[in-house]
């Protein structure tokens, strides 16, 4: 077991790699925000990572409500709210603005949220070639949706989008559809962590969080 965590560890540094290190903790001071932002997005789509990276440079908090292929629990949302199912979309509750298509996303955020504008994302089709390549290389993990029992209240998730840990973490609650407030890290915080308002409990590290969830969430 502990063999093939590393590997999937391995498969997940490599994710990273694939980027250039884009996804980065923030490093400035997070945007003020009344309320969370929504995500709906899956890890197995290359769009939503772009939107990932960016929030998590911007260090905006943000409601990720996850939507895997097959999904029920938020994916029927993304039509009644905007018209297609289409990932990533974002809405904004502070500024009631609603967004499809990542480029769209990391510009806005960019603009509202003291986004970073990574130097990959201006590669035009090689950026997308390389978060194609980074999505293929977790392909494996990713297709797998887990049932699950939906948590009362959202966990709350400290972790940077290129963190190989907080990735495995990531793909666990999107494949159990299991929505969460998301913080992205600030440089040198111990990551990934995950708090549960349900129980009070707390967890850190991608193999303790995803023991906690498999015992308390799966049915
Ligand atoms: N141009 C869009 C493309 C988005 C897109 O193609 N998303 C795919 C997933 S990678 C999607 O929504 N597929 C429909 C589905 O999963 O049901 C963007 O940059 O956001």
């Amino acid at each position: 077991m502990i063999v093939l965590h590393w590997i999937d560890l391995a498969f997940s540094a490599l994710a990273s790699l694939l980027r250039l290190g884009v996804g980065a903790p923030a490093n400035g001071r997070a945007a003020d925000v009344k309320e969370p932002l929504v995500l709906y997005e899956f890890e197995g789509c290359p769009f939503c990572r772009l939107a990932r990276e960016t929030i998590s440079e911007s260090g905006v908090p943000v409601l990720v409500r996850p939507c895997p292929k097959g999904g029920k629990r938020f994916r029927p949302n993304v039509k009644t709210l905007g018209g297609k199912t289409q990932f990533p979309f974002l809405v904004d509750p502070n500024t009631d603005v609603a967004l499809y298509e990542s480029a769209a996303i990391a510009a806005y955020l960019d603009k509202n949220y003291n986004g970073r504008r990574s130097l990959v994302r201006f590669l035009g089709p090689i950026n997308v070639l390389l978060l194609q390549f980074s999505v293929i290389a977790r392909l494996g993990a990713v297709v797998r949706k887990k049932r699950s029992r939906p948590p009362e209240k959202p966990f709350e998730f400290v972790g940077a989008e290129r963190d190989p840990r907080a990735r495995l973490v990531k793909e666990r609650l999107c494949a159990m559809e299991l929505e969460y407030l998301w913080r992205p890290a600030r440089p040198n915080e111990r990551t990934p962590l995950l708090i549960d308002p349900n129980s009070g409990e707390e967890r850190i590290g991608a193999q303790a969080i995803r023991a906690y969830l498999n015992d308390r969430y799966r049915p």
